[in-house]
């Protein structure tokens, strides 16, 4: 008898699926930084990585292995076929070319559509009851193109979308207002990237609007500037990737939020890049951030925004640049 034999006698044969596993495609980076967040909050009991670079695959997998002792004892798998990943309760994509310094998110476009191509299929032949939540940018038309490839529902194909400049832009707001960034409430809502919009009419700490305080916020007029801080955000990214050369621990941790929101069925609300049409009278059936309540089936339900005159007006500019890229995204 081996050790293990006279040490434990099974009971009961072990479950076919682990309870909550879930595959992150794409272990560069944003897909590790995303793994090693889901990993530190225990939000699943399986995890599998998919990539087509088994070394890295393989070197990643031993290294996260190696800490479990420190974290839940999941099963960790790792492979660069798709077999490993069936009955995954949500699939996270990060696979893809990266922005280099200065690149527009919109020239990673058609490589990335291509890459997709050989990915989507295979997570939902082996999860046809899949959650998907995409990251590869340019965000919105990878989302969009996603939904396309799945032949999913679109409530269960969505995008980080904004939430990751959301976060960005309430973190500016925390430092100037020396409150803690999660009592400051704000969202940037349309594209990922340049034509992103603040709702500066909702901005409040404990309920209090800032633009009741200073209705010239976000305008050119107001003497504090605090659209400047919508510039910081559009260009954090750029910032970033010129300093380190990829941005990931934001992404990661914004990533596992949303993972947890899915996997307890929380129901949290986040700006995502979902399929808008009908939605603040866009008409186009494009994929755009939105705030939107994350349960257990994606996107649960979207919320219907008070939004000015003018911040409708940028929106609607945002959904009609994007829908332009759209056009461009041959499947
Ligand atoms: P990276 O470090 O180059 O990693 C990409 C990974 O994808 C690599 O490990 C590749 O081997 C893998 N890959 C390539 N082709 C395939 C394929 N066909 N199947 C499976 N895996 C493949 O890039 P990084 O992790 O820095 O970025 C990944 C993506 O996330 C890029 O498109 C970024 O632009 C995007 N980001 C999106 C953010 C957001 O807010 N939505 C934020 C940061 C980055």
């Amino acid at each position: 008898l081996t050790i293990r034999e006279q040490l434990l006698q099974d009971v009961s044969p072990p479950p076919e699926h682990a309870s909550v596993k879930i595959t992150i495609v794409g272990v560069g980076q944003v897909g590790m930084a995303c793994a090693y967040s889901i990993v530190n909050k225990c939000l699943v009991s399986e995890l599998c990585l998919v990539d087509v670079d088994e070394k890295k695959l393989k070197g990643e997998l031993m290294d996260l292995q190696h800490g479990l002792q420190f974290t839940s004892n999941l099963k960790l798998q790792a492979s660069t076929n798709y077999d490993i990943t069936a009955g995954s309760k949500l699939c996270i994509l990060t696979a893809g070319v990266r922005q280099k310094e200065g690149e527009d998110r919109r020239n990673l476009l058609e490589r990335n559509i291509s890459i997709f191509k050989g990915i989507v299929p295979q997570l939902v032949k082996y999860s046809p009851d899949t959650v998907i939540l995409v990251v590869s940018n340019p965000v919105d038309v990878m989302s969009y193109v996603t939904w396309k490839l799945s032949g999913l529902p679109p409530n269960r194909v969505f995008g980080s979308g904004t939430s990751l400049d959301s976060s960005r832009l309430r973190y500016f707001m925390s430092e100037r207002l020396k409150v803690d960034v999660n009592s400051c409430h704000g969202h940037v809502i349309g594209e990922h990237g340049e034509s992103s919009v603040v709702v500066w009419s909702g901005m409040n700490v404990a309920g209090v609007r800032l633009s009741d305080l200073n209705p010239d916020i976000g305008t050119e007029k107001d003497a504090e500037r605090w659209l400047d801080i919508h510039r910081k955000v559009i260009d954090s990214a750029t910032e970033v990737i010129k300093l380190k050369g990829y941005t990931s621990w934001a992404i990661g941790l914004c990533v596992s939020e949303l993972t947890a929101s899915i996997l307890r069925n929380k129901k949290s609300i986040f700006a995502l890049s979902t399929m808008a049409k009908g939605f603040q009278g866009i008409e186009e059936e494009i994929y755009i951030s939105l705030p939107c309540a994350l349960a257990e089936n994606g996107v649960a339900s979207v919320v219907q925004l008070r939004l000015t005159d003018t911040e409708k007006a940028k929106l609607h500019k945002s959904a009609s640049e994007l829908a332009e890229l759209f056009k461009s995204a041959k499947l």
